[in-house]
């Protein structure tokens, strides 16, 4: 009896050993598709060698996860592009909140269409800035750096005077009032972006600031819709401006107008601009750290002959007048009010505003991530009704409950 059991006990040993084995081995051949290992070109030393590297020759570059969307297929969009480019004026600091704008602008619409992006300085770029904006845009980079006389006090300022506004304005805690280098920045966005030889390749551009993002997909090629509308200047965002930062531009406005009445379109959106046929401003305007617009437009005679006569008057120095209204008004007495153009279907932010498209259909179809809560268009401070009315528009379905 006892070798019996003895037996009994080997064989039950050795089935619980053939099953364990089965179960070990089925069960690392399901998993075993291996981590594509990374190569780099030309490389043939294993990246993880703990070798010490050979006297006088490279190390090869340390490596983390494999990152092949080079070999994704392309994602583009078929037919052919617009003379059309991004643009960004920005410094070297800007780099991270720019780097956030891009990878928005690429997800939303430029990874379908690979549109030039140029960049914009005062100073020199440095080589983080470059990689790191190269890395990101689809299409090609350029960077140019601002002569000194686009960014630079004419010499028809007053420097005493200009000085004393800046302390006057710091005191009365107007936000970047006591800063020359945004006034800087609003003259040349005003007058001299357009004109870098960098833009002179371009006839449509796409202004975009640090820090903003887009919220909807963004299916069809806006540079082609502008085109092919005939539109020369758009919007997503408008609102009141700051009186204190523009009290006599629109004096400035008035003596231009007079000085230049061939300028002035008829048909434009003064009515957008006034509620008295022009004897006030109402400052209303369109939101510029969003843009898409025509370069040639800005190049024209009749808006260079505005923006001289605006500097003339000095109101960029010794007021703070910012380049939204200054653009704004060009484009509502210059254009015809069908040149404009309203782009619903961008939704966008830059603090603290955020336009997110009327109509739910809309935003479902186009994986929009905005809350319609946040939505400014209908809010008492936003002027797009104001565009609306005065273009007779319908608005939006669903506004009402926006507002
Ligand atoms: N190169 C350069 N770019 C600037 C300078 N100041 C502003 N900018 C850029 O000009 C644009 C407008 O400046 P912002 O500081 O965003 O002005 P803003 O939109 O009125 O104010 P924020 O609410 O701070 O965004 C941005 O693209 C900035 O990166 C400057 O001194 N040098
Ligand atoms: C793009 O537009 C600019 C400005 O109008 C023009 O000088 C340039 O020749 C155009 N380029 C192409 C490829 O059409
Ligand atoms: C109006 O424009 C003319 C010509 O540019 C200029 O000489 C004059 O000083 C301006 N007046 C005002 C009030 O800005
Ligand atoms: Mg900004």
């Amino acid at each position: 009896m006892a070798g019996h059991q003895r037996y009994l006990r080997y064989i039950i040993f050795a089935l619980i050993c053939l099953i364990l084995l089965f179960f070990i081995s089925s069960s690392s051949s399901v998993p075993s598709a291996q981590w594509p290992s990374y190569k780099p070109d030309g490389a043939n030393e294993a990246e993880t060698s703990p070798q010490s590297p050979k006297e006088g020759q490279e190390q090869p570059k340390p490596t983390t996860t494999p990152s092949d969307n080079k070999k994704l297929p392309p994602a583009t969009a078929p037919g052919d592009r617009m003379n059309a480019t991004f643009v960004t004026l920005a410094r070297n600091s800007d780099i991270w909140e720019i780097a956030k704008s891009i990878r928005h602008v690429e997800d939303r619409f430029n990874r379908k269409f690979n549109y030039d992006w140029v960049f914009l300085n005062d100073d020199d770029f440095d080589d983080e800035f470059k990689k790191v904006t190269s890395a990101l845009v689809s299409g090609k980079t350029k960077y140019g750096k601002i002569p000194k006389e686009h960014w630079s006090f004419p010499d028809f300022i007053d420097q005493d005077r200009a000085a004393k506004v800046r302390e006057e304005m710091k005191e009365k805690k107007i936000i970047y009032g006591d800063s020359i280098s945004y006034r800087h920045m609003c003259r040349y966005e005003s007058g001299f972006f357009f004109r870098h030889p960098l833009m002179l390749d371009y006839e449509w551009y796409w202004r975009v600031e640090p820090s903003i993002e887009l919220y909807c997909d963004i299916g069809y090629d806006t540079f082609k819709f502008m085109s092919e509308n005939n539109k020369k200047y758009s919007f997503v965002l408008s609102l009141y401006e700051y009186v204190e930062t523009i009290p006599t531009l629109w004096d400035a406005v008035k003596n231009f107008t007079a000085t230049y009445p061939q300028h002035v379109a008829e048909g434009n959106s003064m009515k957008f601009l006034s509620d008295d046929d022009g004897k006030t401003y109402n400052h209303c305007h369109f939101w510029s750290n969003f843009e898409i617009g025509n370069l040639n437009w800005l190049r024209s005679e009749a808006y260079i002959d505005y923006f001289n006569s605006l500097d003339k008057a000095g109101g960029f120095f010794y007021e703070r007048w910012g380049d939204a209204p200054v653009h704004s008004i060009a484009a509502a007495l210059m254009l015809k009010k069908e040149e404009l153009h309203f782009f619903n279907d961008i939704a966008y932010y830059h603090v603290p505003f955020t336009h997110c498209p009327t109509g739910e259909q809309y935003r479902l179809e186009h994986k929009c991530h905005c809350n319609p809560k946040d939505n400014f268009d209908w809010n008492g401070y936003s002027c797009t009704s104001r565009f609306f009315e005065t273009n007779g528009m319908t608005k939006p379905e669903g506004y009402e409950q926006e507002q």
